[in-house]
């Protein structure tokens, strides 16, 4: 049995109201964040045919959040579960730890940010879906 930790939904404080408009926030240390924020970066214009990501990270772990639009999130886990998750808020977030194979596609307005726990490093990337299965097989 290992001891992987599962993806998960954070709600992030929701601060305003309908007349003026709202504004989201986090900050490490908040207790809210599994993380120290190393990157950030955002995707948009996916057309809805495309499905993204189809890769697990070894170290990384993330938040994606949908800024605008909707993103179906389909995760699997190392023990093979699979979850899918709808993000369509913009202060709801998907916690999407190490070793978790993940898949999204996205409505055609949405704008997806990614709060990133390490620098960008291609070596920390499991590209392969067969790969995957065979390092988690173990
Ligand atoms: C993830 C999901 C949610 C960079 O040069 N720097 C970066 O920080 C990132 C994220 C990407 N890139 C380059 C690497 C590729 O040449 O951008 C190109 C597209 O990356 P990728 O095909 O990995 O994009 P997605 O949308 O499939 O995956 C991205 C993240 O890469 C990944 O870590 O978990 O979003």
């Amino acid at each position: 049995m290992n001891d992987y930790k599962n993806p998960y939904i954070i709600e992030f404080p929701k601060i305003g109201d309908e007349s003026i408009g709202y504004i989201s926030v986090t900050e490490f240390n908040n207790n809210q964040l599994p993380f120290e924020i190393k990157r950030v970066y955002w995707t948009y214009n996916t057309a809805e045919f495309i499905l993204r990501g189809r890769h697990a990270h070894y170290n990384t772990e993330q938040i994606l959040i949908a800024i605008n639009g909707k993103i179906l999130v389909t995760t699997e886990l190392a023990n093979s579960e699979i979850k899918v998750f709808t993000l369509d808020k913009p202060n709801i977030g998907l916690y999407i730890p190490p070793h978790v194979w993940h898949t999204m596609q996205y409505s055609v307005d949405a704008v997806q940010l990614v709060l990133a726990s390490t620098h960008y490093d291609e070596n920390d990337y499991i590209r392969s879906y067969n790969e995957f299965k065979r390092i988690y097989s173990k």
